[in-house]
């Protein structure tokens, strides 16, 4: 289909307290971020981790950063070494960061100075179920998330994971800023539908960069 709106400028919409959507803030920059994407696999590959309780997570992960996030049988760590291939993550790119930062500063985290970003590969039917992000040491730092390719919808509820959720569509280039009362709420992604996005074919990626250590 051909997109009329390819060419707006972004926009922002308030989400929850302390998190606002940024949509199309990445899209002038997603070639960029592709290539950079591909430049950390070809280092840290991408891999479908498994859990403490034995399952194999449909997301395929890697990252880039001093810090990088695992889960194994043993349970979730940021760690400095990919255990993988037994060498640190590679560095978070300078396109990466530079969104990141902008982003931040325009949601009102001006001082944000991210140490990990986690990739996220989604396939057709790829989920992550309802979570809380708590592994990092500044829980005060909020949390960055870059949405490329094919359109997703997402969840959040509140800081009980039995609070109501509310449905939010992220498309290519959108980016989501969760700080403040928000940093805590639970939320998921629902398994993606099967599609092709004209740069990106039939994947979505999500960039998520955060706070790891003091
Ligand atoms: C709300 N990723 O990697 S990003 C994750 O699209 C993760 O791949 C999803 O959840 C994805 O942990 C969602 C949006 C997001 C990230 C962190 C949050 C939302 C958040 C932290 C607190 C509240
Ligand atoms: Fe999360």
């Amino acid at each position: 289909m051909l997109d009329l709106f390819a060419d707006e400028a972004p926009w922002s919409e308030p989400l929850a307290p302390g998190a606002v959507v940024l949509r199309r803030l990445a899209r002038e920059q997603s070639d960029a971020l592709l290539a950079a994407i591909a430049q950390v696999a070809a280092v840290s590959p991408f891999r479908h981790m498994v859990t403490p309780g034995g399952y194999t997570m449909s997301v395929a992960m890697t990252n880039c950063g001093a810090l990088g996030w695992s889960t194994d049988s043993r349970g979730y760590c940021y760690a400095a070494i990919d255990p993988l291939t037994g060498r640190p993550w590679p560095a978070i790119p300078d396109v990466f960061l530079r969104l990141a930062k902008t982003a931040a500063s325009q949601a009102g985290y001006p001082e944000f100075s991210p140490d990990a970003c986690l990739i996220n590969r989604y396939q057709p039917g790829a989920k992550l179920s309802l979570h809380q992000d708590k592994d990092e040491a500044r829980l005060d730092a909020p949390i960055v998330s870059v949405s490329l390719g094919l359109p997703a919808t997402f969840q959040f509820g509140g800081l009980k994971r039995s609070d109501l959720l509310q449905r939010v569509w992220l498309e290519h280039g959108d980016v989501v800023v969760w700080g403040g009362a928000s940093r805590l709420f639970y939320h998921a992604i629902l398994p993606l539908k099967a599609g092709s996005h004209p740069q990106v074919g039939a994947w979505r990626y999500n960039l998520t960069f955060r706070r790891a250590a003091q």
